[in-house]
């Protein structure tokens, strides 16, 4: 079992593999190809149980472990099921996240002892996807968006978790940037106060999700996953906490019509504050207005930008060593 060492004290260390061993379940696939260095990648659950609706959030978890595998790594969908952390869910634990939807609890950090103790299921954010992996020994997780800084964070304090996650565990996410339905000026502020380095792959740009372009400039721009690996590498070996964020535009040919989505954003929101939808049930609320809104066609190019950064995530932890 790996241990989770910047969460501990070298002196909890030997307490905290057996709390490890007591809630974390790896498993055989994954134990097996971590403990032979072989690569792999994690996956989130909640663009399974909040971000898509059933059956298309099933087939599509099943076809990004698909995508990996066929690019040389192992898939780790990572989830909370009768409380235990699980890295590496069968086909049927997927199924049942899936069809369980927006019952299943949004789990981000702030969730997870409870849900532990009192033995309960959760989808993992892409915090507490990040947690997980970091104590499984997972160093890449691919997935569709984060969460950022909302748009008038300035009076709700509205600010995703996993800004602040990724500045704390060091693993790479590759993801298609993040959906306007945020701040996304704030949210690149944000990340550059927390010393977050975000990477835009093959472009300078920040990509919105659904569209390649946002007028938001990245940090730095690298074009190979060699490059990609060799950063992270890099940042491992200066033993850095927190993560890497690479942002992989979307297809082109999947891509949206930028005042399309826009209209639809802007109507999500207006319908979000009228209802007064707040806290955690905001991002679950907004996305699945989003896809009312475009009649399905979000959905499809969510599932190609998911599909697209699975295969990137591949690539590059195959590099990563
Ligand atoms: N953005 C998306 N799709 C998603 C999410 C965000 O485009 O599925 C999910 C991710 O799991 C992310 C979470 O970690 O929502 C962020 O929620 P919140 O904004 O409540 O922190
Ligand atoms: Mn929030």
């Amino acid at each position: 079992m790996r241990n989770y060492p910047y969460l501990c004290t070298p002196k909890q260390d030997a307490q905290s593999i057996l709390y490890m061993n007591k809630y974390l379940s790896i498993s055989p696939e994954v134990a097996e190809a971590l403990s032979e260095h072989r690569p792999v990648v994690a996956l989130e659950s909640t663009i399974i149980s909040h971000g898509m609706p059933y059956p298309q959030n099933v087939e599509t978890a099943l076809m990004v472990e698909q995508t990996i595998r066929e690019h040389g790594a192992v898939p780790a969908t990572i989830a909370i099921i009768g409380g235990k952390l699980k890295a590496g869910c069968t086909k049927e634990e997927i199924e049942y996240l899936g069809k369980k939807g927006q019952a299943v609890t949004k789990a981000s950090r702030r969730d997870l002892s409870i849900l532990l103790a009192r033995g309960e299921d959760g989808a993992t954010t892409v915090t507490t996807t990040m947690m997980i992996a970091a104590m499984a020994g997972i160093s890449i997780f691919a997935t569709g968006g984060i969460g950022g800084v909302h748009r008038g964070a300035e009076t709700t304090m509205d600010i995703s978790a996993d800004l602040e996650e990724l500045a704390r565990t060091p693993v790479m996410v590759v993801c298609a940037g993040a959906k306007s339905i945020l701040d996304l000026g704030l949210t690149l502020e944000y990340l550059e106060t927390k010393g977050v380095p975000v990477i835009g792959y093959g472009t300078d740009e920040l990509p919105a999700f659904y569209t390649r372009h946002s007028g938001f400039k990245v940090d730095y721009r690298i074009d190979t996953p060699e490059a990609l690996a060799a950063a992270f590498r890099t940042h491992r070996e200066l033993g850095l906490s927190g993560g890497m964020l690479v942002t992989n535009p979307i297809p082109e040919q999947y891509s949206m019509p930028e005042d399309r989505i826009n209209r639809a954003i802007n109507e999500a929101l207006r319908e979000a504050a009228e209802k007064g939808i707040r806290g955690k049930a905001t991002t679950p609320f907004l996305l699945a207005k989003v896809k009312d809104l475009t009649g399905g066609d979000s959905l499809k190019s969510n599932i190609q930008l998911v599909l697209n950064n699975a295969r990137l995530a591949a690539q590059v932890a195959c590099l990563i060593g």
